[in-house]
């Protein structure tokens, strides 16, 4: 999977060299690339942001640079997918992950202050070189700018690549996954020692009946909604 991001702060992007993403682009499974949107603007400033139409409080993502860094990327593929992370696009789940593992290119176009002028979504859902323009939200809450979720994104969806994760088994029991686990959560687990702080690890975990394990650990699943405090 070849995967791409625009954002003016490319330094938000280091942790993806760590760990299992930074393993599964050293194995070539994945391919990502990082650029800073202020390399396409043509002023001595490079302004990316500008009042919005109407008036109210915040900036606007101008579109001309990001119609130049989109049409950059898409002059080096055959197609892809752009995703746009904003509090205002599809919920973002399992499922969404599932669909986009699949993909061969995604361009990831992070917004900050009030977001990026709607013209680039609208131009782009009619460009032959993009296959969808997903816009994407982690959850109902704001962040800075849509680099954090774009993180999240490709976390989830790249960790389900074949040879991303050490062990294939992994990803198959996990909470959400296709199956048995859809719309689940897992339960509670627990390692060594078997008493900690006056905690005692589930007698049945020790008991070595792998049947009543099982049926344990299923009556310990919840369902998907995440609990509001
Ligand atoms: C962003 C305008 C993008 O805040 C988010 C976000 C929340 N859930 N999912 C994404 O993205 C950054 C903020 C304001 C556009």
């Amino acid at each position: 999977m070849r995967i791409d991001i625009i954002s003016i702060f490319p330094d938000f992007f280091e942790p993806l060299k760590l760990s299992l993403i930074g393993k599964a682009q050293e194995k070539n499974l994945v391919e990502i690339n990082i650029h800073d949107l202020r390399d396409f603007t043509h002023d001595k400033h490079k302004t990316v942001d500008d009042a919005p139409y109407g008036g109210g409080p915040g900036m606007v993502m101008s579109p001309t640079p990001w119609g130049d860094a989109i049409d950059s990327i898409l002059n080096t593929t055959e197609q892809a997918t752009l995703i746009i992370p904003t509090p205002s696009g599809e919920a973002f789940i399992q499922k969404t992950a599932n669909q986009l593992t699949t993909e061969e290119h995604l361009i990831f176009a992070c917004g900050r202050y009030e977001g990026i002028d709607a013209r680039v979504a609208q131009h782009y859902i009619n460009s032959e070189k993009i296959k969808e323009v997903k816009e994407i939200s982690l959850g109902n809450y704001v962040l800075n700018g849509g680099e954090v979720a774009s993180i999240a994104i490709i976390e989830a969806v790249t960790r389900l690549i074949p040879g991303v994760l050490g062990n294939e088994e992994s990803a198959i029991d996990d909470s959400f996954a296709p199956g048995e686990m859809e719309d689940r959560t897992e339960g509670p687990i627990f390692t060594r020692p078997p008493v900690w702080r006056d905690l005692e690890v589930p007698e049945i975990l020790l008991s070595g009946d792998h049947k009543k394990i099982a049926d344990w650990r299923k009556s310990q699943q919840s369902s998907a909604t995440p609990k509001s405090s």
